[in-house]
């Protein structure tokens, strides 16, 4: 029995909105929010959800942080943006903050995810011609397959989603893409001299959460190691506390020579993003040779502090760990014939819907949220579940409740 939801009049008439006056580069649920907290939005007709979504992990420190809200509050009514062509007061304290927290020498601040990742892969290939000897040109940096590092033109040469890629070409050269948590033919690809750098995803988020082996990370990192490749970890969506340690990486002791972070670096603010690296990389760009004109403003800059100390003040690494291994447990224990798999680490998971309808992930979410819950398929019959890290054991337990009372609808 498959149901379709009914939206209010006052639902309908916003999604009109948006079907008329904005580009139709989504299809979300049919749900209209109007305000968060925590781990709950709110819908314009006053219904409350929990958010399972957490902004794809930009919400890692729950909807509207009073922390981070007043660290924006605050800066908002002094100054907001000077251009890196001045120094300014937050800049200098948050790259102290940023780059003491992670352990690296320095940090590029930029905006979007995909903004620093596209800073990273310049830093690599800078790093290549200047430091590793390879002639210019001629640096290449291995990818996987599934992978999702946004969705630049840059970005997207290397994915291997149609929906990313189809008719936005041509590409950029210089990248080489071999299958995601398989150490053979990462070591094949090494051996060629001119590989600069692995950019990585800790975890494939958009793929469906998929999880590589244990030790995969490690065994990778020695191998870039013993060619003088640089690991590159895109952070943007494990990172922060999400998978139950502050990086993805800390699970393996992994040290990545680039690390990327995004997303929860603003709390669900405004688009902040990070690249940290030691000084024999970050010191390959010269002044003038790479910017932005938001990147590093005082108003991020006061955000991010205040979104980093929220993460350690509150634990919520710890809270990620234990909720996470707690929603797994549960989830198991429904045994319902309609999920294949359930896997994640910390509070990044997705289970896979096993059902003869392929509209089955879309039907369960519309029925999630009429029991008060939102989350979204992924990749047709994945369904992630990913909420802020701020959920209690008694939210887990009340959200497995939903689950299992929605899945019924695929009976
Ligand atoms: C969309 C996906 C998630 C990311 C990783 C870089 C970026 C992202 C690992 C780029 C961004 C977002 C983009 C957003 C939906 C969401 C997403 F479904 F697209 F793939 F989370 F899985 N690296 N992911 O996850 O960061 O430029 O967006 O700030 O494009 O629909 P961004």
């Amino acid at each position: 029995m498959i149901q379709t939801s009914n939206s209010s009049d006052l639902t309908q008439q916003y999604i009109a909105l948006e079907h008329r006056y904005g580009a139709h580069n989504y299809h979300p649920l049919p749900v209209v929010l109007n305000r968060g907290e925590g781990v709950y939005v709110w819908d314009v007709d006053g219904k409350k959800y929990y958010d399972f979504l957490s902004g794809y992990s930009a919400v890692n420190q729950g909807h509207c942080h009073p922390r981070i809200i007043n660290a924006l509050v605050r800066q908002a009514q002094q100054l907001t943006l000077t251009s890196r062509a001045f120094y300014s007061e937050p800049l200098g304290e948050y790259e102290k903050f940023i780059t003491t927290l992670f352990g690296y020498d320095k940090v590029l601040p930029m905006n979007t995810g995909v903004e620093a990742v596209e800073t990273a892969i310049k830093l690599c290939r800078r790093w290549a011609y200047d430091v590793k000897g390879i002639p210019p040109g001629m640096a290449k940096i291995i990818v996987c397959d599934g992978n999702f590092h946004g969705r630049t033109t840059t970005v997207v040469s290397f994915s291997t989603d149609e929906a990313s890629t189809k008719h936005f070409g041509p590409f950029t050269p210089g990248f080489e893409i071999i299958a995601y948590d398989d150490i053979d033919t990462l070591a094949e690809a090494l051996n060629d001299e001119y590989v600069a750098g692995f950019l990585v995803e800790p975890i494939q988020g958009e793929a469906g959460v998929r999880v590589p082996h244990e030790g995969y990370l490690a065994k990778a990192k020695s191998l870039c190691e013993e060619k003088n490749v640089l690991f590159i970890a895109d952070e943007i969506q494990t990172g922060l506390a999400r998978t139950g340690k502050m990086l993805c990486c800390d699970h393996e002791e992994v040290k990545p020579d680039i690390l990327i972070l995004g997303k929860a670096l603003s709390g669900g603010t405004m688009p902040v993003s990070a690249v940290l690296a030691d000084d024999d990389i970050m010191l390959t760009i010269s002044p003038g040779e790479h910017g932005s004109t938001y990147g590093g403003n005082p108003l991020a800059c006061s955000i991010a502090i205040a979104s980093l100390k929220v993460l350690t003040d509150e634990n919520m690494a710890a809270n990620a760990e234990d909720m996470g291994t707690l929603l797994r447990k549960e989830l198991k224990k429904i045994h319902s014939p309609h999920i294949d798999l359930i896997r994640g680490k910390g509070l990044l998971n997705a289970i896979v819907i096993k059902h003869s309808n392929k509209e089955a992930a879309w039907q369960l979410c519309l029925q999630l949220m009429e029991n008060g819950l939102l989350a979204k398929p992924t990749h047709g019959d994945k369904i992630r579940l990913a909420p802020p890290l701020v959920i209690t054991a008694g939210q887990i337990m009340e959200c497995v409740g939903i689950i299992e009372k929605s899945l019924k609808v695929l009976d």
